[in-house]
């Protein structure tokens, strides 16, 4: 009998604008999380974690960065098949060649999948989430419920489902009703779900709930081969509307940690939260290990600093500086006299050497990484900023205003210094 293949398909993002400034010089994919890792290594690791090795990503602007990640990152050896592929739309003459939403994403690319066989299952997966799942149990329930298709879904709160897809089910967790999105709230009260889903839950309590997509969808090749002969674009405003009464849709249901973290705020609460005392998702968790570039690193260097909540990737410089509740990236330095509070600081692409910073000073552009004196709050550093001494960043009480031309913006009230910035000695934002 043909062994049947398990593809997955992460979506990697569209034009990322979202998380606009980060996304300015790389795709959604490649933006640096938690110190160490790129917000692409959470699917693919979820993926990896529960046997399922072919991969493909789907990505359509500024691809290098992510090809060097992942060509770094994820080498496979040639007896288990496996392999991480990116696949992206660049433009051409012929515009039209861009994705033009989820669903025409996967269309364009179904000739690589090298899948075939009608029992073969796709999994489709946002590139943009932070939670751990076990890919394969779901896999498990989709096959004992008979579904063509299932939607991983959270159990939220009422108030919690702005710009979700809502669903219905009934007792055995099949879907009988989709909501993409819904914002009148009585839509979202009519469908709060009942005991099925309640059964699922640890502690459901007295609450209403509504149980939410996780936009995490697991095909049957068929279904998904019938479903994008149309000119379909996107998964959650057409195809899976579209196949409630023709296909069996069941929904999986995970009452864990998960997160979006597609905007400026997500991304910037969701990185700090990771410096709590026991943060909701785990990276210290090595029976589900979070892949990533390997690195060959010194061990971080710090001299007369104090930290509060606070973490640290490898090759960190620190003197003499304050932390409260921030992520320090992959080489970070940062000299004496300084105070961070709430900062996510990404780091840079490589240490600078002395000679280099006799050249900066020739120069008088200020080293890579934070100089002295400086006061940064609620902020995010891009990668190899260099910010000069007696520098003042805090956004407090300041408007929006990001755009492609600025490269200290502020954005969802968190100020960005866009990578690669030279902030001058002495400047006050
Ligand atoms: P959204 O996340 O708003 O809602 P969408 O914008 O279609 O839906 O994005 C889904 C994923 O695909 C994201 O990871 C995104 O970055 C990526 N993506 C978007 N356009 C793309 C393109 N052209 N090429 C490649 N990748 C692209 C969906 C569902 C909801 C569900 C939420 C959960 O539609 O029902 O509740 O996900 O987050
Ligand atoms: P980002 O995190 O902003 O996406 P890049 O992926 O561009 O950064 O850089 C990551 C790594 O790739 C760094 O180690 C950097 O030195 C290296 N690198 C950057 N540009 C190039 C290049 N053109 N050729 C080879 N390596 C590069």
């Amino acid at each position: 009998m043909k062994k049947r293949k398990v593809i997955c398909i992460i979506m990697g993002g569209g034009r990322g604008s979202r998380l606009s400034p980060l996304t300015k010089e790389r795709c959604k994919p490649a933006v640096p999380l938690a110190g160490k890792y790129r917000l692409v290594d959470i699917p693919i690791s979820n993926c990896l974690n529960s046997g399922y090795n072919q991969i493909f990503v789907l990505t359509q602007f500024h691809t290098a960065s992510l090809h060097r990640h992942i060509q770094e990152s994820y080498k496979f050896d040639p007896f288990g098949g496996g392999f991480v592929d990116i696949l992206s739309a660049e433009q051409t003459d012929r515009d039209d060649n861009w994705y033009q939403g989820t669903a025409d994403a996967v269309r364009q690319n179904m000739h690589h999948f090298h899948g075939g066989g009608e029992d073969d299952l796709y999994i489709i997966l946002s590139g943009d989430q932070l939670y751990r799942m076990d890919l394969h149990d779901v896999v498990r329930e989709h096959d004992a419920s008979g579904a063509d298709v299932t939607i991983t879904a959270k159990p939220l709160g009422l108030d919690q489902a702005e710009g979700l897809g809502l669903m219905r089910v009934d007792d055995n967790l099949e879907i009988n009703e989709f909501v993409e999105k819904p914002t009148d709230p009585e839509i979202i009260k009519g469908l709060a779900v009942g005991d099925s889903v309640k059964k699922k839950m640890k502690d459901p309590g007295d609450r209403d709930y509504c149980l939410a997509s996780m936009g995490i969808y697991v095909f049957n090749a068929k279904t998904l081969n019938q479903a994008l002969d149309s000119d379909t674009t996107d998964f959650g405003k057409e195809i899976i509307p579209g196949l409630l009464g023709k296909s069996k849709m069941c929904s999986y249901v995970f009452d864990d940690y998960w997160e979006d973290i597609g905007t400026v705020k997500a991304f910037f609460e969701c990185n700090l939260s990771l410096t709590n005392p026991v943060p909701e998702f785990d990276f210290f968790n090595e029976d589900e290990i979070i892949y990533t570039h390997a690195r060959f690193l010194p061990a971080s260097k710090l001299n007369k600093c104090s930290f509060e909540s606070s973490m640290m990737a490898n090759g960190c410089m620190l003197d003499s500086a304050e932390f409260r509740r921030c992520s320090l990236g992959v080489r970070s330095r940062v000299k004496q006299g300084t105070k961070m509070e709430n900062v996510v600081m990404m780091g840079s692409d490589r240490i600078e050497r002395l000679f280099e910073m006799d050249e900066n000073l020739e120069k008088g552009r200020p080293d890579v990484g934070v100089g002295e004196n400086c006061t940064i709050k609620n902020a995010i550093l891009d990668k190899n900023v260099r910010i000069g001494n007696n520098v003042v960043l805090d956004p407090t009480g300041l408007a929006d205003n990001y755009g492609p031309d600025v490269d200290v913006a502020i954005r969802d009230g968190v100020l960005i210094v866009c990578k690669n910035t030279t902030v001058p000695d002495g400047f006050v934002l």
